[in-house]
């Protein structure tokens, strides 16, 4: 995102950028309803730069430096669709919104360290900066404050953040340690892309119900679809992984070469697929063996060639495309838990955003 943009036309970038662009709403209603979301999101963003300044000279550049790199603002868009299903946008809606974009933030901070990833939108990583203290203090100052936007909004608001948050640190930890003796290594996986993707998509879509006083009985298909939406999200990432990521010039961003995920010896499903082919697939056995020795890390004398082309194949493998249409599978699973809510322009956008969730190669 270009943080020199003003505020309106950042907005208006993000949410075409999610697949609400105007050809989505030609009616006056319509329109006004989109206006509400560019006014809402404008409203977010001046409210995360003014939340997430501290009087500390080195936390108040931390703590802002990944927000002002960019992002989708995925979760926040989220909230305001879902908060047009009652009052709409409100003051709560928007600290809500706030808070569930900064608690995202916390959990960049500290997967970057984890995953010692080189880039984030775009930018350096913030420990590859500042060293893994800072980053890590700077990811728990940004909880801190996310949880003080939610504690004045009530009980309930506050034990989601706080069910969010341990499904956050539960998913990520479970991913650390991998699949227990005897548990299936792909329900494994899904259930982590739900607790540390889906967990927080479906927060953002539950408080916009929540504050907004739409009906209760939104609130369930809202939940359902961000959980699905989360998942499906997190197995296109799987995909993209595989090719490089380029940036608009065309120049591969660094950091971001092919196969980024399984050289940091993360397991994607496209390699838990091959891993369950491998059993009765001797090509498939093949080319896992390949794959395993090159990122094998105690392999110093691997050659990068030979990974990288065996990531080509695993990319233009049918695992791949097996994952894909899982990935649409969530997606179309997802839309289905919205069968509950009103025909209109919610329902409309969250439709259009899980397709574009799924169409989506960067
Ligand atoms: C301190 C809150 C906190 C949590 C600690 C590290 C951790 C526990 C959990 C990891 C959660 C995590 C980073 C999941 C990945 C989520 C994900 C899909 C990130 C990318 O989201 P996008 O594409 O990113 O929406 P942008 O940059 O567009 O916002």
């Amino acid at each position: 995102m270009n943080s020199s943009l003003p505020l309106a036309r950042r907005s208006n970038t993000l949410s075409s950028s999610l697949g609400l662009g105007e050809k989505l709403f030609a009616s006056s209603s319509e329109r006004r309803f989109a206006d509400a979301i560019s006014e809402g999101l404008d409203q977010v963003e001046a409210g995360l730069l003014s939340e997430m300044s501290f009087t500390d000279d080195l936390a108040d550049v931390t703590s802002r430096y990944l927000l002002e790199a960019g992002g989708k603002r995925v979760r926040p868009v989220l909230t305001l669709l879902t908060a047009q299903l009652g009052s709409g946008n409100n003051p709560d809606v928007i600290r809500a919104a706030m808070a569930i974009e900064i608690t995202h933030l916390a959990s960049l901070y500290h997967d970057d360290v984890m995953d010692e990833a080189a880039m984030r939108r775009g930018v350096p990583s913030a420990q590859s900066v500042w060293g893994n203290s800072v980053a890590i203090l700077t990811g728990d100052l940004l909880f801190a404050r996310a949880s003080k936007l939610v504690a004045g909004m009530g009980e309930q608001v506050i034990r989601l953040q706080a069910d969010t948050f341990e499904r956050l640190c539960l998913g990520q930890l479970h991913e650390t340690i991998g699949p227990r003796e005897g548990e299936d290594a792909i329900a494994h996986y899904i259930q982590v892309l739900a607790d540390k993707t889906g967990s927080l998509i479906a927060a953002a879509a539950q408080v916009g119900v929540m504050l907004s006083d739409a009906p209760a009985e939104y609130r369930e298909p809202v939940v359902e679809f961000g959980e699905k939406i989360g998942v499906a999200f997190q197995l296109i990432d799987d995909v993209i992984d595989l090719s490089s990521r380029t940036d608009e010039t065309g120049k591969v961003e660094t950091g971001k070469v092919a196969g980024t995920d399984l050289r940091a010896g993360v397991a994607t499903l496209p390699l838990l697929y091959l891993r369950h082919d491998a059993a009765t697939d001797a090509d498939a056995a093949a080319l896992l063996a390949r794959i395993e020795r090159d990122i094998d890390p105690s392999n110093d004398g691997a050659d990068d060639s030979d990974l990288t082309a065996a990531i080509a194949e695993l990319r233009d493998h049918e695992v791949t495309k097996r994952t894909l249409d899982e990935a649409h599978r969530w997606s179309s699973d997802a839309v289905a838990s919205l069968d509950p809510l009103p025909k209109g322009p919610v329902k409309k956008a969250l439709t259009r955003f899980a397709a574009t969730i799924v169409e989506r190669n960067n």
